[in-house]
């Protein structure tokens, strides 16, 4: 029984991977066996919608009593987007929920005693770890109270990101401005600073490989800081994705903007400036630099620091290192305070 269980703990994995971003959700699986072990359903929690279990419960239907339901995240027990998933378990007549992870959500929380209760047998732990990285983000959010951030950046060799005269596009190729489509769309808000907005009038959306954006309600929140004024026929204001103004660049203060909204997933681009404030701040999570093959030898530097010595040098732990088409990309986590890695 215990292979099955873990088959399935796997098939629920994909499951959840394959249905892809839910912030501010996590992205969850959940698979059906019936009494002696056969899968009967299969379920993923539903951007905006319904939770895994529900899905993977109507799928299976009569068939889950004296089942077994293995879950990739603790099943709820609040009402939100869906009733208690532990009530929908309990009724559907289960007589086993397997878990991967524990949900550290305040009131999503603790579903495994309230099913204990109703007398399920509930393990918790199982493939913990096959199941943490695509939810790392989410999780980060709720036991921090602020959004993860994801700082992107492209450089030259000599880490320059624009010219002398303020021309920076484009650095990287074609296949890096693709790859960091896929990483966007992973995030629940992209942000940018006034200056870079007013300076390379950005989409800020996620797009296809045709450079079509998708649906409105997949899109990211496009968020820009700062004081300056953009003109309405800037592209952040197209109707492609709803956009949010924060008047400030203070990041604990734009970061908490951003826990009001929901956000749990940051994709931080556009401006050194910008950047230099979160890094000074301690507030980047996550480095991905894209860096062409190529020497520039004078112009602006992809981060404003404010380091005097080489005393003030910050570690940078690699967690990935590839070449993106003619690029490099560089997947990295700060090394100044202990961190998740998230590649
Ligand atoms: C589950 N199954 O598939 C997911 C869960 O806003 P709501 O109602 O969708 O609830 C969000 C919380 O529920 C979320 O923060 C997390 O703790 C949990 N997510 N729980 O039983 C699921 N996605
Ligand atoms: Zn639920």
């Amino acid at each position: 029984m215990q292979g099955r269980i873990e088959t399935a703990m796997r098939r629920a994995i994909d499951a959840a991977r394959e249905r892809g971003n839910c912030l501010p959700n996590p992205t969850v699986g959940c698979v059906v066996l019936d009494a002696d072990g056969v899968e009967v359903g299969v379920g993923a929690t539903v951007r905006q919608g319904a939770h895994a279990e529900i899905e993977a419960l109507a799928a299976a239907g009569e068939r889950a009593r004296g089942g077994t339901a293995v879950v990739t995240l603790e099943p709820c027990r609040h009402v939100g987007n869906t009733g208690p998933c532990t009530e929908a378990l309990i009724r559907a007549g289960v007589a086993r929920v397997v878990v991967a992870q524990t949900d550290p959500h305040p009131e999503a929380g603790g579903g495994a005693d309230v099913l204990r209760a109703a007398g399920i047998e509930v393990e918790t732990g199982v493939l913990a770890d096959e199941a943490e990285p695509h939810n790392r983000a989410w999780r980060f959010a709720v036991t921090h109270g602020r959004p993860f951030v994801t700082w992107k950046y492209a450089a030259t060799l000599d880490g320059l990101s624009a010219a002398p005269d303020g021309s920076s596009k484009w650095i990287t190729g074609p296949d890096a401005r693709r790859d960091v489509q896929q990483y966007r769309s992973q995030c629940d808000a992209i942000v940018a600073g006034t200056g870079a907005v007013l300076a390379d009038d950005p989409r800020l959306t996620v797009r296809d490989a045709d450079d079509l954006p998708l649906p409105y309600e997949l899109q990211p929140l496009r968020v820009v800081v700062g004081e300056s004024t953009i003109p309405n026929y800037y592209r952040v204001f197209d109707r492609v994705a709803p956009t949010l103004m924060i008047q400030s660049r203070e990041p604990e203060e734009v970061l908490a903007k951003l826990a009001e909204n929901h956000v749990k997933h940051v994709w931080l681009e556009g401006g050194p400036r910008l950047a230099g404030g979160f890094w000074k701040a301690g507030l980047i999570d996550r480095v991905i630099g894209y860096i062409a093959p190529s020497m520039l030898g004078s112009g602006r530097a992809a981060l404003e620091g404010e380091a005097a010595t080489l005393a003030d040098l910050r570690p940078i732990q690699i967690d990935d290192l590839r070449m993106i088409g003619p690029d490099i990309r560089i997947v990295g986590t700060p090394g100044q305070a202990p961190r998740e890695t998230y590649v």
